[in-house]
């Protein structure tokens, strides 16, 4: 069996189950692959040294190697707060308004690839497969190439693909796609994303496609696929049901008394929908009183990227919404949104979830979402929450028998709220036996399998003439 080596932006080392802290979905998805699979996880240590050196800082965690390097503060500016935060971050969600134009950035992103090159080119042995993650990377297979590196490499993108039309802002676009096309196998979230990118590199690159879906390129053949990633569907419902997850089942359930409980659960980021998450419940309260001090909303809400200014504004944005929600609706016993900024153990997660009636998962854009898929994961089969999942969410393709809402109209997910409040328990429980066969169906393991099927399908043969 070949190794495994897994290059990140950063590199999560294994936790517990249960551990405390927000892992984002790439490091909880990461852990549970890598547990499974000999190989080493290589990425940014998250520290900053003043001077670049390359060192290999090397531990082996539960059965993971990982290989982390520090970087300068200029590098973290440029390449991991600039380019990636600041530039394709806000590009890849369609929010081009907020999307920043930078040539120190896209030089520091260049320079930090390169780095991550030189770095990992050591660890690479020649029969090892090397998996590349997320818009932090996107020109790494291309320099690794230029080393020399023949193995076969593989992409996956965890964000969404933009269209063509909101790509082509995007200085030197041309190039940075054409990098992409050193990888053997290109991954996305959804037939959505992958169709876009197949726009863009017929229409932009002129690229043939062939007959089977893969990319012409000078004679090699490139596999983009859509690989939908899904959770620890054993380990999360484990989780649910453990000591921990029950206790806090029962803190929660006896907090709302009685009332009616949603639950959302986000990384703080605008992509995530949380504003108007908040205006759509605060009309179902002005639309809908006789309900108003029936239902809570708790959000749960980490804050993360805080060195950038969009993340900065709508972190004061979603306070000054709670206090007038709030203010508008409270009574002396009752506080509609109970807005918490900090991460929870798995297992706690898993109990709130589970203790809630609405799963409230409404991003703007997302690539897939893990947290619907959760929400599915903890729920009572006999007595299920109703999943209330946006239809710009990857998730959303797979979980069909959700209420789809769009998130953009206050009005919609007004009404869907109340639908869900409303929903009779014989449809609760059909919905939710759908939403778990997928879910437990498509879980992580699936989807690592199907993307290193596809990477080692190359290997044996399968339709390249020479990666070199
Ligand atoms: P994220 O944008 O981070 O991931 P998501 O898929 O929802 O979004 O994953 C978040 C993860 O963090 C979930 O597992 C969740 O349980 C956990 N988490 C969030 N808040 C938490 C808290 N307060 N405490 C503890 N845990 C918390 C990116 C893409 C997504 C894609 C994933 C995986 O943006 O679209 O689904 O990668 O590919």
């Amino acid at each position: 069996m070949s190794r495994l080596i897994v290059i990140s932006n950063r590199v999560s080392v294994p936790k517990a189950a249960g551990a405390a802290g927000a892992q984002g979905g790439l490091a909880v998805a990461l852990n549970s692959a890598l547990r499974e699979h000999r190989g080493i996880w290589f990425g940014w240590s998250g520290q900053e040294t003043e001077e670049f050196t390359g060192h290999l800082n090397m531990q082996r965690i539960e059965g993971v190697t990982t290989a982390t390097i520090d970087l300068e503060p200029q590098d973290i500016d440029e390449y991991y707060n600039g380019y990636a935060n600041r530039t394709l971050w806000p590009l890849f969600h369609y929010r081009i308004d907020l999307t920043e134009y930078d040539r120190n950035f896209g030089e520091g992103y260049e320079r930090v690839n390169a780095r991550f090159a030189d770095s990992v080119l050591p660890l690479i042995e020649p029969d090892d497969l090397v998996w590349v993650h997320d818009y932090h990377l996107l020109p790494l297979g291309s320099m690794l190439r230029q080393k020399g590196v023949k193995n076969r490499t593989g992409l996956f993108l965890h964000t969404p693909w933009p269209p063509t039309r909101l790509l082509v802002s995007l200085p030197f676009h041309e190039r940075l796609v054409s990098s992409m096309l050193e990888y053997d196998v290109i991954g996305f979230q959804t037939q959505e994303w992958l169709e876009s990118f197949i726009h863009y590199v017929s229409k932009e690159l002129g690229l043939p496609i062939t007959e089977d879906g893969t990319i012409d390129y000078g004679g090699r053949r490139i596999i983009a696929r859509a690989f939908p990633i899904g959770i620890d569907f054993a380990e999360f419902v484990e989780g649910a049901n453990s000591a921990e997850a029950r206790e806090a089942h029962d803190r929660l359930k006896a907090s709302v008394r009685g009332r009616k409980l949603m639950i959302g659960v986000d990384r703080l980021d605008y992509s995530k929908g949380l504003g108007e998450r908040f205006e759509s419940f605060g009309r179902f309260l002005t639309d809908n009183p006789g309900q108003a001090g029936d239902v809570v909303l708790l959000q749960i809400a980490p804050p993360s990227r805080g060195d950038v200014a969009s993340y900065q504004q709508i972190r004061e944005d979603l306070e000054r919404k709670t206090g007038h929600i709030n203010g508008a609706h409270a009574d002396v016993a009752f506080v509609p949104i109970r807005y918490v900024n900090r991460g929870y153990p798995r297992s706690h997660l898993a109990g709130f979830y589970r203790a809630a009636d609405i799963g409230l998962v409404t991003p703007l854009r997302d690539g897939m979402n893990l947290v619907a898929k959760e929400f599915v994961a903890a729920q009572d089969p006999e007595d299920p929450g109703v999943l209330i999942l946006s239809q710009f969410a990857g998730a959303a393709l797979q979980l069909a028998d959700a209420l789809l809402v769009n998130p953009h109209s206050t009005e919609h997910v007004s009404e869907t709220i109340k639908r869900a409040l409303e929903m009779p328990l014989a449809e609760r429980r059909q919905r939710h036996e759908k939403l778990l066969a997928s879910v437990c169906d498509e879980d992580v393991q699936h989807w690592r399998e199907e993307f290193v099927a596809a990477l080692f399908g190359q290997a044996e043969g399968g339709g390249a003439d020479d990666t070199g």
